[in-house]
């Protein structure tokens, strides 16, 4: 099952990486738009040279607090890192954001996914998507991230997760996108608790009978801190072990700060599957 990213086809019967690239202004230390962008790129290379299959272009922080970004300030951040990683690098650009405006303006840039948290769920964002002509990821999320993780509740996480996701699925569909331009997202961390976390990881083989390509997220995410007792730079093992769970289970493509040592440990798992085959 092959999947096109705008000239990147990817199996995605394997298990890809996926770099984190933040174009908010709190990720580099401030030294003003150009040097931001230049910090913003060498990371972006960094990321590629360690063998990154994508790399997610976010200007929206979405993490537990964070507050929405003014539309053209989300456009000025994400744009010009579209724009430079596309003419200068080879690998798919994927778009982390829920605004029609900014996936139009991304595609047109060069990006080959759109990555909404929020599942298209913004007026415009299911039309615009379709248009696009590029695959979607629709994340599952209870509630905003300002106040997700106030009181997460379910009578089944697993089942209520893959209930929503086939419902944007079949908006979509409707809506006109081909159904081979589909992933989905469990959204660990999104509106979750531990617990809620943990069943959603240990049922991702269920998740993938829906039929779609999955990707997850897991990279120094509470979920890890809650179970190790480490701050957010003291998750990498605790990451890997989460990526190497996800890639056995399925996954097709892990969303990563740490893009070496995941491909590392995917890489342990693809073998062992190839030496099944
Ligand atoms: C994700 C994801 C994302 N995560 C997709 N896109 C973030 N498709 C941004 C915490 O608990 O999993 N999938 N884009 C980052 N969001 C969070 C959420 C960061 C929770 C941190 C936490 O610490």
């Amino acid at each position: 099952m092959q999947m096109d990213f705008a000239n990147h086809r990817l199996d995605m019967s394997r298990c890809h990486v996926m770099g984190v690239l933040n174009a908010t202004p709190d990720s580099f230390s401030d030294g003003g738009r150009f040097s931001r962008l230049d910090a913003a790129l060498g990371h972006a290379l960094q990321m590629v040279s360690e063998g990154a299959a994508f790399i997610d272009v976010g200007g929206e922080s979405t993490r537990p607090g964070a507050q929405p970004v003014p539309l053209q300030e989300e456009l000025d951040r994400v744009c010009p890192v579209i724009e430079a990683i596309h003419a200068e690098m080879d690998v798919a650009i994927s778009v982390d954001t829920s605004a029609p405006e900014v996936m139009e303006e991304a595609v047109r840039l060069g990006a080959g996914l759109i990555n909404d948290v929020r599942a298209l769920r913004q007026p415009g964002a299911l039309e615009a998507a379709v248009a696009s002509g590029v695959p979607v990821c629709l994340m599952h999320m209870q509630g905003q991230p300002g106040t997700m993780q106030a009181q997460p509740l379910y009578s089944s996480v697993s089942r209520e997760v893959g209930v929503f996701l086939m419902e944007r699925v079949r908006l979509l569909e409707e809506a006109g996108m081909p159904p081979d331009r589909i992933l989905l997202d469990p959204g660990f961390g999104f509106g979750k608790s531990l617990a809620h976390n943990l069943e959603l990881l240990d049922s991702l083989e269920q998740l993938q009978t829906l039929g779609y390509p999955l990707l997850v997220g897991m990279s120094r995410k509470s979920m890890l801190g809650h179970i190790t007792g480490r701050d957010v730079l003291e998750r990498l093992p605790a990451g890997l072990a989460a990526a190497t769970i996800a890639a056995m289970k399925g996954a097709s493509i892990i969303r990563v700060h740490d893009v070496k040592e995941t491909v590392d440990a995917v890489k342990v798992v693809s073998a062992m599957k190839e030496a099944r085959a």
